[in-house]
């Protein structure tokens, strides 16, 4: 579980730590019990020859948990086929995040999308026999719809929206809060299609009393134990009801890949990624608030009231985390950069505010002494983010720090230091920074 470092995983380390999960993560490749070959399904050779380059004529006779030696010996650091922007973090399951200067699209593309997984992704999906049932106790008609069958009846939509994990940020924690230590990549803003929650609900009908939806999934739990829920949570029914909550089968117009949800999931923008269920089998509408598993106890809840570092806090006084504090990042240019003397520098990044928008994007290069306004992009629609950009100029040679914030809609601004300290290190949105020389 949460290890206390950020380490980059090589390949090495992620097939000694279980050879046939890594086969199984990274080419959707399954030991056969007798021969202990691994079985490559179809889109497991496809990934891998797409990675190597070419055919594996004896794939069949590939041992289960072989590191193929293109890879093995590589000098290239080792990426996820298909997530080429993305660096492993030392944590099982599989999680992800992109580096800044990944994203600096200002639609993200789905390779530089993060993954966090609890559990284990379901195998051999099959869109054309998956299907999403609907149902909860204040539902009026449970009804369980085929992909297809929700393509047909509701009308599509197609949004681009921020997807963050409560715990981006969480490596800055002090003292450390157990988890994925993610930097600042675990945040991107694709383009998201498929029908309305808002649309399926009031087809099955809502009763008087609904207060909250929740989804499950069908992914695995880490035990083994197949009665075991990884994961369920969901939101207030008001947050379900709005235009940009989604039942989603596509990013950037492509099916989801599976690290992502394939072929089905849940998105409510602005609020933690948590809440944007994947592998989406079931949504249910509750009479209280939902109390499935990581919504309850400490998980995605921040304390009620402010706590000192490493103070500890009863379960009751932990609040549910709602929309996401406003946030920036600098995507461009890479930390590190060198630059001339009397040389302009272009800066520029992404800036967002959960349910609200950013009406302001300052930067600084005193270390937080004094601010310039830079240009701030609107929204391409409500929830996703958006793009700002400035010019500035170093008055002497030497170490600088380009420091970004941002301001939401409600005159909130981005803190400089580290925010509230919380036992399991979520919300972190201080102000991100990129070291500059000057020669
Ligand atoms: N079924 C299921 N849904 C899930 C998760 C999960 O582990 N299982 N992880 C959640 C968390 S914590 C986040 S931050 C987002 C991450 O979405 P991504 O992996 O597509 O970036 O998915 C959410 N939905
Ligand atoms: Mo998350």
């Amino acid at each position: 579980m949460g290890k206390k470092k950020n380490i980059e995983v090589g390949i090495h380390e992620l097939y000694k730590e279980d050879p046939e999960k890594a086969d199984w993560q990274l080419w959707g490749r399954v030991a056969n019990p007798l021969t202990r070959r691994g079985f490559l399904k179809k889109s497991g050779i496809v990934a891998m020859t797409a990675y190597l380059g070419t055919n594996i004529p004896f794939a069949d006779l590939m041992p289960s948990g072989l590191i193929p030696a293109q890879l093995a010996y590589a000098s290239e650091p080792f990426t996820i086929p298909g997530k080429e922007g993305l660096k492993i973090l030392n944590d099982r399951p599989l999680n992800a995040e992109a580096l800044p200067h990944f994203l600096d699209d200002e639609i993200t593309p789905t390779s530089r999308l993060f993954i966090r997984n609890n559990g284990i992704p379901p195998e051999n999906v099959d869109p054309e026999k998956w299907t999403l049932s609907i149902g909860g106790e204040s539902i009026i008609k449970p009804m369980t719809f085929t992909i297809n069958e929700l393509k047909k009846k509701f009308k599509h939509f197609t949004y681009q929206i921020q997807l963050e994990c409560g715990g981006n940020g969480r490596s800055e924690f002090n003292p450390p809060a157990k988890g994925n230590q993610w930097t600042v990549g675990a945040v991107g803003c694709p383009e998201w299609t498929g029908v309305r929650l808002k649309d399926v609900l009031k087809h099955c009908g809502i009763k008087e009393d609904a207060v909250y939806i929740a989804y499950y999934g069908a992914d695995k739990h880490i035990s083994g134990d197949p009665d075991k829920v990884v994961i369920s949570r969901g939101v207030p029914l008001s947050k379900a009801m709005e235009d940009e909550s989604l039942i989603a089968w596509a990013i950037n117009g492509e099916d989801l890949p599976l690290q992502n949800g394939y072929p089905l999931r849940l998105i409510t923008g602005g609020w933690p990624g948590s809440t944007c269920g994947k592998w989406l089998k079931d949504i249910v509408v509750r009479n209280k608030v939902h109390d499935g598993p990581k919504m309850t106890g400490y998980s995605y809840r921040t304390p009620c009231y402010p706590l000192a570092p490493g103070e500890s806090i009863e379960k009751k006084d932990m609040c549910i985390i709602e929309s996401m504090p406003v946030k920036s990042l600098i995507t461009y240019p890479k930390s590190g950069i060198k630059m001339q003397l009397g040389e302009k520098m272009l800066v520029r990044g992404q800036a967002w505010a959960g349910d609200l928008e950013v009406s302001a994007m300052h930067v600084s290069i005193d270390f937080g002494a004094t601010w310039a306004k830079c240009e701030l992009k609107k929204p391409a629609n409500r929830l996703a983010w958006q793009r700002w950009t400035a010019e500035v100029s170093f008055p002497k040679k030497g170490y600088y720090e380009v420091w970004a914030r941002a301001t939401d809609q409600a005159g909130t601004m981005q803190p400089m230091v580290v925010p509230g300290w919380n036992p399991k290190g979520y919300l972190n949105n201080a102000c991100h920074r990129i070291a500059v020389r000057v020669v």
